[in-house]
């Protein structure tokens, strides 16, 4: 162990600890910007550009200050974080900063979510000094899900990270060199022309407002206001344990009733689950399962309801676009129920129904636009709108979220189980695909509703599932540099797997890029995930066969699961 003092404290810490880490555990706040440590099994990883200089400190018999992040502690070492020097060092980073970003603050996406904007604050930066050149760059908002603003870049590198390290897409880097520079795709071609996911991972770790998500807030209320349209609702599983945030409601707070009534009193002329159609998922997919089990066709079967992971294996892995499940998904399986069966039995034009959905992705907003989602020429889906968003238009409203008394979502399209619920979680559209699946291939009742050996926050992970005499070995990723490392290993013959989940967040659909910022607190994904199995708990019907407006669904309109009207409405191809 080495041992020190920081602000005249003694500690000792593990060889090769950072300053940083070494004052966070005696509870000394030095603040930073570009610092990023995701601490989460497989995702330990650190963004270390030491760029911003901000978390300056004084080390005795040392000339000059040192970077906290990067300095990494010696014995006898005596640190002072907040002296007169180390202050007006940090302030002096922060004003640089400033004097080459706008000053649009009351109307920056980021106003009161940005971490320059909090340290100006917490500094108490009152001018800008140096106002000299600055930057002009365009926007890009040409991918309809991911807006790039180079002007509010402050050369961080988190996003860069991001991408890179964790989802190994490799779309960000440093553009241009000297001055000119800022985080862009290679030759900072637009969004829309790069392999991006659109998994909004780099949107997540952003500290301004350099990556945000496309703002669909207007559009939606147009419709809401628009009298000759009948605009309905759907939430997805990972809404619920996230949106409380928001509100200033602890992390992991259950609002399931509370969301139904707010979208009611938003105006919605119906309010429906994603929980629904994920039920309906598991019906097409355990039977496409079991089909191909039972015909000899393509395993393992690749889950296919995270579009960036799509989005993901499309562009990466063209020669195995046999693999992956045919099932839309979820979000979109209840975009065609809508503008079908529903407008048949509510008896509305399909053009004159307007499917929005609030997701924790942004990817859902790039997966509602693809041409294939759609029937007779219409958008399954019409409106995305992230978690975030959807707080946005709670707070406009004056919506005092928090103490919403609880409701239920409307009936045909509103009902759901347990099995739906973990969809928001990395695990869980397998075990609730599993569930279903061992009933239907023993005929017999499954006792034992919680596969435990498929949860958990490592990235990969594996686990059996016995079935009659057929032993179902599962693996499951979550992030996609560890979906990448699963498909290798399938390419080259050395997984055995018949089943794979791969969500492309880390954690899941709790862990989105349109999820309220977790700021790198991966402890709020694991109290989310605890919060998501436990309204499984909560649930009386835990498999998703038992869903009975999903079964009406089937007996009045659809058919059998994997029948030709059920494969005309719930299933896809992809396009390499
Ligand atoms: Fe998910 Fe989904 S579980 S991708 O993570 O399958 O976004 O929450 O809505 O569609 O249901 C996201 C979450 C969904 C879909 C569902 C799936
Ligand atoms: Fe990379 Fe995902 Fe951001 Fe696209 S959305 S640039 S894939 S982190």
């Amino acid at each position: 162990m080495i041992k020190l003092t920081i602000n005249d404290s003694p500690i000792a810490v593990p060889k090769g600890t950072t300053i940083l880490e070494a004052a966070r555990s005696l509870g000394i706040h030095i603040p930073t910007l570009c610092h990023m440590n995701l601490h989460m099994d497989q995702f330990g990883v650190v963004n270390q550009a030491s760029s911003c200089r901000v978390c300056m400190v004084e080390v005795k018999g040392r000339p000059a200050l040192v970077t906290a992040c990067s300095e990494k502690v010696t014995d006898g070492m005596h640190v002072s974080t907040h002296t007169p020097r180390a202050i007006t060092a940090r302030r002096m980073s922060v004003e640089l900063l400033l004097s080459n970003h706008p000053k649009d603050c009351l109307m920056c996406p980021k106003n009161l979510e940005c971490d320059l904007q909090k340290l100006a604050a917490d500094l108490g930066v009152r001018d800008i000094k140096w106002a000299g050149e600055r930057i002009d760059f365009e926007k890009d908002e040409s991918s309809g899900a991911i807006v790039k603003d180079p002007n509010k870049c402050v050369m961080c590198r988190r996003c860069e990270t991001m991408c890179n390290e964790v989802q190994t897409c490799g779309i960000l880097s440093a553009v241009n060199r000297g001055f000119d520079t800022f985080v862009g795709p290679a030759f900072n071609l637009d969004m829309k022309d790069t392999s991006c996911t659109y998994c909004g991972q780099c949107v997540a770790v952003c500290p301004t407002a350099a990556l945000t998500e496309n703002n669909d807030i207007h559009k939606v209320w147009r419709e809401i206001n628009n009298p000759n349209k009948h605009v309905i609702v759907q939430v997805a599983p990972a809404i619920r344990v996230a949106v409380g945030e928001l509100f200033d409601m602890p992390p992991g707070s259950i609002s399931t009733g509370k969301l139904a009534t707010s979208l009611k009193r938003l105006g919605f002329d119906a309010v429906y689950d994603t929980d629904f159609a994920a039920d309906l998922t598991i019906l097409e997919e355990a039977s496409e399962l079991v089909h191909r089990i039972q015909h000899g066709g393509t395993l393992p079967i690749l889950t296919s309801c995270c579009p960036a992971w799509v989005q993901f294996f499309e562009h990466q892995y063209p020669d195995m676009l046999d693999i992956p499940s045919t099932c839309k998904s979820p979000q979109i399986m209840f975009g065609a129920i809508a503008k079908t069966y529903y407008a048949e039995k509510k008896g509305i034009d399909p053009k004159d129904i307007v499917v929005v959905s609030v997701m924790p992705c942004i990817a859902k907003k790039a997966e509602a636009k693809r041409t294939e989602l759609s029937h007779h020429e219409l958008q399954n889906v019409d409106y995305v709108l992230t978690t975030r968003e959807y707080g946005l238009m709670l707070k406009e409203a004056c919506i005092d979220f928090a103490n919403l008394p609880e409701g239920d979502f409307d009936h045909m399209l509103g009902e759901s189980t347990g099995a739906s619920v973990i969809f928001g979680t990395t695990g869980g559209v397998i075990e609730a695909a599993a569930r279903t699946a061992y009933e239907w291939l023993t005929g017999e009742t499954l006792e034992q509703v919680e596969l435990t050996q498929l949860r958990g926050l490592d990235g990969i992970r594996s686990g059996k599932v016995q079935i009659g005499d057929l032993e179902l070995n599962i693996g499951i990723a979550h992030g996609l540099g560890n979906a990448r490392k699963l498909l290798d290993c399938i390419k080259a013959g050395e997984c055995n797997f018949q089943a794979i989940e791969i969500m492309a967040c880390p954690g899941g659909c709790i862990g989105g890029g349109g999820q309220p910022y977790h700021h790198g607190d991966m402890e709020i994904i694991r109290q989310r995930q605890i919060a998501i199995y436990q309204e499984d708990r909560n649930k009386t019907k835990r498999k998703s066969h038992e869903n009975q407006e999903v079964l009406d669904l089937y007996d009045k309109y659809l058919g059998k699961p994997y029948g030709e009207k059920a494969h005309e409405l719930l299933h896809t191809h992809y396009v390499p």
